[in-house]
């Protein structure tokens, strides 16, 4: 491929600077950047009413992380957090990308701007539509739009040559009808973000504990006698996250870290709201942190478990005995396998002394009330699925699950993510969902498992699909692989995406292409019924309303609801299912779902109390899979050992941006100004690759015999074990091989990238 595609974001030009990272997140200067993003972006007036209801019993859930809102008391000055109010200033944006900014610049046009620059251009206004061979995108009417995407399906030979991705921001109606929608159409390929997220931690989480969700509530965080965060940045991807561990800590709790790199919001709190805690410089929070090599995870667990079996068989008593006996399954055959683990090896593969395990597990031996956190840094591995199992085996010795302040804790991302997930976003749905919805819907459900993302990639790149529909997200630029996937939307007759703001997924299109812009959580949404609020899962399980505050910024703005049912009603125009009055009045969605999904009773009175209602979860009442008992499983060591001139890569998240939208080209925490094609590596590897600071490189990842390239980026050099290397997710994603997935999940494995430093 050449350096210069259109499918790749370019450099902004502005010089990058480099300082020391940071000891302590939030503080004062977190409250200072929201109100300069505020001042810059929004009318102040309407980004303080706003920010007023973000996060508050009765107003809108924050459309960023899927952290849960406390149950009692919550902040009145504000129930939020710097990246927050970044994400509400995004949606809120007083910028327009109109149909006079469509006119202005074509397609090609647009591919030239940075991501930031992109979707700095604002909200989009109308629905816009790029006709085959045209270089710009036009104003079209809503009707002519569900025309051309009803005329593009039934062109399908099969229902199957269309896909249906969905981002995590869908509210629970807006994504139950959706599914509905896709099944009744006649498909299962409803590939979404989950499947690049914590797919990994579903199919442990199933596999072993018999429910794919976390088992903990917020307050048992606060509880919680030992917390375990590993693969996790909280400090900036879910910063409310840090209220918690304040009161862990404040409590007595001890925090362990894993993590390669020290992030700030790991070491060191400064809680905002508390004048108090500002002028006392904050909370420590990591008791111990454990700097792992890149996927070294499985060696440092197992390294961890081989000393507890050994105490426990010296006659200490370190495991709940109890439980096991009780609760849980294959414990001989875990038993006899830690037993002969290769102790050695385990420091190899993590990195990390013996001294430094034997103080974690003389933490674990001492606590009883253990909850491990976890996020991208254990999914996006080869070897993800496994990591996670390795974990639930520690969390089962000590009977630390489905009891106060103990359990599974995977944090989720996209603020509704879960709840998608809970509606029928999946590829691969039960049996009994597909009875329920076909008695519901008056269908026949297709019981063959769909496309999930990556099987949906390589499904477009092989010519298989005609028509790629998006609920939101940025699927070009989420996506792995960047290359393949640009060349497989590009092989779509129709690419539709429904969206409120510009991004790169426009720009890489099929031969006719439509964007569909739709309300945000943060707007008014009135319906013939009346004023309508939807509702979201938070991480922990937790349904509860969202309600928007703000005048919608165009009137030509649909919900999501509105475009699923008016699509529905064009394209399935002969069922005898009136698709319209779902959109007339969302209480009609709601009692549909009552009556497909378990766990929804009452759905429409107890959505409206002030925090809504916890789903089921078995596993926090003790009762595991089918056979009611949890399971222990034998996992794998790893074996990450790389020939000296290769790295192990892995792509995260700056301080200034969610996913794919580029809040600023800074990363506060780490030290970066003005730069996103950076590389951190540790000074002896630069050393020894003769590179200083900001010098360019190429990287070359290599995989199955294939090479692909990212070039001229700049290195920094940076507290990060030797061999291991990162990079900002997603100008690295061209380096993530389609086929370098995660067993079982097939979840991109875009945290362990094997990759060569080329010096320019
Ligand atoms: N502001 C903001 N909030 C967000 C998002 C955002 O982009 N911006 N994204 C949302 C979404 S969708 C998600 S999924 C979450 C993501 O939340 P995170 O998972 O926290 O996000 P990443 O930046 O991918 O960070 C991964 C962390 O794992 C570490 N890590 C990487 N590889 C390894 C490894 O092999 N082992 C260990 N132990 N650690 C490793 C990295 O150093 C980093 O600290 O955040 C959500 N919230
Ligand atoms: N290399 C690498 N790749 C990754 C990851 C990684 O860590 N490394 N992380 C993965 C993860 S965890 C995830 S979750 C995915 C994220 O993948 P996506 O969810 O596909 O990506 P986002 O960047 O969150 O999507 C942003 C777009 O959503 C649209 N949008 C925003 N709000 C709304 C709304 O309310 N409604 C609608 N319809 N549209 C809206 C806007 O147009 C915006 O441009 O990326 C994955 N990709
Ligand atoms: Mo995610």
């Amino acid at each position: 491929m050449s350096k210069n595609n259109t499918h790749r974001a370019p450099q902004s030009s502005q010089e990058t600077k480099v300082s020391a990272p940071k000891k302590k997140a939030v503080g004062l200067e977190a409250v200072q950047k929201s109100i300069q993003q505020m001042g810059r972006y929004m009318d102040m007036p309407k980004a303080l009413k706003a920010s007023l209801k973000m996060n508050q019993k009765g107003g809108f859930d924050c459309p960023g992380c899927a952290w849960p809102d406390p149950e009692d008391e919550r902040s009145s000055i504000g129930e939020y957090c710097e990246n927050g109010i970044k994400a509400l200033v995004e949606e809120a944006t007083k910028n327009r990308a109109n149909p006079s900014f469509f006119e202005k610049h074509s397609v090609q046009d647009l591919a030239a701007l940075s991501d930031f620059e992109l979707g700095k251009s604002g909200r989009i206004t109308h629905p816009m539509y790029l006709a085959k061979g045209a270089s710009h995108y036009r104003p079209i009417e809503w009707k002519q739009a569900y025309a051309l995407i009803n005329q593009h399906l039934k062109s399908c030979d099969s229902p199957d040559e269309a896909v249906f991705y969905t981002s995590g921001r869908t509210s629970n109606e807006a994504a139950f009808l959706y599914g509905a929608f896709v099944r009744a159409f006649g498909t299962n390929n409803l590939p979404d973000c989950s499947n690049m997220c914590h797919e990994s931690s579903g199919s442990a989480l199933s596999n072993t504990v018999g429910i794919g969700k976390g088992s903990v509530k917020l307050e048992d965080l606060h509880q919680a006698d030992l917390i375990i965060i590993l693969g996790q940045n909280p400090g900036t991807n879910h910063p409310r996250m840090l209220n918690a561990l304040e009161k862990n800590k404040m409590n007595g709790g001890k925090i362990v870290v894993v993590n390669p790199l020290k992030e700030a919001g790991l070491m060191h709190y400064t809680n905002p709201q508390k004048p108090f805690k500002i002028l006392s410089g904050g909370v420590s929070l990591a008791d111990e942190y454990v700097q792992v090599k890149v996927n070294g995870d499985m060696g440092f667990l197992k390294a961890i478990l081989y000393k507890l079996h050994q105490l426990e068989k010296k006659g200490e008593d370190i495991y709940d005995k109890d439980f096991i006996k009780e609760y849980t399954e294959g414990f001989e055959a875990y038993s006899d396998q830690i037993g002969q683990i290769d102790y050695e090896k385990c420091l190899i593969e993590s990195g990390i002394t013996d001294e430094q395990i034997d103080r974690v597990v003389h933490l674990i031996q001492q606590n009883k009330k253990i909850i491990a956190c976890w996020a991208m840094g254990l999914t996006q591995h080869k070897n993800g699925v496994a990591t996670i199992q390795e974990v639930v085996n520690l969390l089962l010795l000590k009977g630390s699950i489905g009891k106060p302040g103990a359990g599974t804790c995977p944090v989720r991302g996209h603020s509704n993510v879960q709840g998608d997930r809970t509606m029928g976003i999946w590829e691969k749905m039960p049996e009994a969902y597909h009875q329920r919805l076909s008695k519901a819907f008056n269908i026949d459900s297709p019981r063959h498992h769909g496309y999930d993302t990556v099987e949906s990639i390589k499904a477009m790149y092989e010519n298989k699909v005609k028509v790629f529909f998006a609920m939101g997200g940025n699927f070009l630029s989420a996506a792995p692989d960047t290359d393949i996937t640009a060349q497989g939307l590009q092989n779509c007759d129709l690419t539709v995406h429904v969206s409120t703001k510009p991004n790169r997924s426009h720009l890489v299109h099929g031969s006719e292409a439509l964007i569909l812009p739709c309300r945000g959580r943060t707007e008014i949404d009135e319906q013939k019924s009346g004023y309508q609020f939807v509702s979201v899962e938070n991480s922990m399980g937790q349904v509860h309303s969202s309600k928007g505050v703000l005048p919608p910024i165009s009137e030509h703005l649909k919900s999501e609801i509105n475009i699923v049912c008016e699509m529905a009603d064009e394209v399935l125009g002969t069922s005898d299912m009136d698709w319209l009055q779902f959109g007339d009045d969302y209480d009609k969605i709601r009692d549909k779902i009552e009556e497909v999904i378990p766990g929804f009773d009452q759905y429409n009175q107890r959505i409206r109390t002030d925090t809504g209602f916890y789903l089921p979860n078995p596993a926090r009442d003790r009762s595991f899979t089918k056979t009611g008992k949890a399971k222990f499983t034998v996992n794998a060591l790893t074996d990450n050992q790389l020939e000296s001139h290769q790295y192990t890569l892995m792509t995260l998240r700056s301080h200034d941006q969610y996913n794919t939208t580029i809040y600023g080209l800074d990363d506060r925490y780490r030290g970066i100004k003005n730069g996103r094609k950076i590389i951190f590596m540790n000074m002896s590897d630069m050393q020894k690759q003769g590179l200083g600071e900001l010098d360019l490189v190429h990287v070359h990842s290599y995989f199955q015999g294939e090479k692909r390239s990212i070039y001229s980026f700049k290195v920094v050099p940076y507290d990060i074990p030797s061999g291991c290397l990162a990079a900002y997710f997603p100008e690295a994603n061209p380096l993530v091989a389609i086929n370098n997935v995660a067993d079982i999940s097939n979840t991109p494995a875009s945290k362990r990238i094997i990759v060569e430093i080329e010096k320019i």
